[in-house]
């Protein structure tokens, strides 16, 4: 492994290293010791660990490291499509492109940087992505982790086209969870939802809390800015914050899609579950010029 310190940069806390495809992965740490992991390939944070060492993301035993295949779990980002419409690859293309270190951002708000570990990252379009999307953008994303290990994401999506664009996104979360059937999704009651398995048909959540018996692949819509998940086994809560994300992806393959994926066990939906601060039922559409912010704060804390 190759170390190095940001080049140029005396914060501390943030450390350059190379996978074993030579793509370089930035390591954050906190001084409590709590850190995380992002890839330059897909900008795509691949481990979240407590001050105590426990890992809070899924990674498939199966996962494919080698770009341009998203790695099956962390937090992959979904842009400039959720999905698999028209010609774009499902998702999108930002997860498989490699990123770049962005050594001078325009600034954010000084509370984003103060006391926290971060760094950011830059994608611009290559020429084979204009061919697919022929729109010119600048997504700048911030990483930082907090003294107390909170996780925070900024993306900020910049029109630097002379025509106008749309998108949809979503912060693609693997969270790791002890049991499936011991899990509960906290903030999404009463909310319309489009279901991707009956082919994005609109219902209405009736029940009180979501829990997992089946598979479920949903965009919960318009959703309040909090949403948690309790992991009644281990007494663990996620707590999902997040602005300018008005919807949430929930899901789950259980086992038959497990099974027809390539890259992810046969009995590891058990160990997992999706849940995207994401923006789908209607698109960002920017101006030239405009530019969009997306924000997603991940804590957790004991169950009480
Ligand atoms: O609902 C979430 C979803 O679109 C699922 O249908 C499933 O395909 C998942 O995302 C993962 O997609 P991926 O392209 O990473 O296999």
């Amino acid at each position: 492994m190759n170390q190095s310190e940001v080049a140029g940069d005396q914060r501390t806390g943030v450390e350059v290293t190379k996978d074993k495809n030579g793509v370089e992965q930035v390591v954050l740490r906190s001084p409590r010791g709590a850190s995380a992991r992002v890839s330059l390939h897909g900008g795509q944070i691949l481990s979240w660990k407590t001050d105590r060492g426990e890992e809070l993301l899924f990674t498939s035993s199966k996962a494919i490291f080698k770009p341009p295949t998203a790695v099956r779990g962390g937090i992959p980002i979904c842009f400039p499509q959720f999905g698999n419409r028209g010609s774009l690859e499902q998702h999108g293309f930002a997860r498989n492109k490699i990123w770049v270190i962005d050594d001078n951002p325009p600034p954010l708000h000084p509370n984003d940087s103060d006391g926290k570990s971060y760094i950011d990252l830059l994608l611009k379009p290559s020429q084979e992505d204009l061919k697919v999307w022929p729109h010119s953008f600048e997504f700048r994303l911030r990483v930082s982790l907090a003294a107390d290990g909170h996780l925070t994401m900024i993306s900020r999506i910049r029109n630097v086209n002379c025509k106008p664009f749309s998108f949809s996104f979503a912060y693609h979360t693997y969270f790791s969870v002890s049991d499936i059937s011991e899990v509960r999704v906290e903030g999404l009651e009463t909310l319309d939802y489009l279901d991707n398995l009956c082919h994005r048909e609109r219902f209405t959540e009736q029940g009180d809390a979501l829990t997992f018996e089946s598979e479920v692949a949903r965009v919960y819509l318009n959703s309040s800015d909090i949403v948690a998940v309790f992991d009644h086994e281990i007494k663990r809560t996620f707590v999902i914050r997040k602005e300018g994300l008005p919807d949430v992806v929930v899901w789950n393959p259980w086992d038959k899609t497990s099974k027809a994926m390539a890259d992810f066990g046969d009995e590891e939906y058990r160990q997992m579950l999706c849940v995207d601060g994401a923006v789908i039922e209607k698109p960002i559409s920017l101006k030239p010029g405009e530019e969009w912010t997306g924000r997603l704060e991940l804590s957790v804390m004991p169950t009480i």
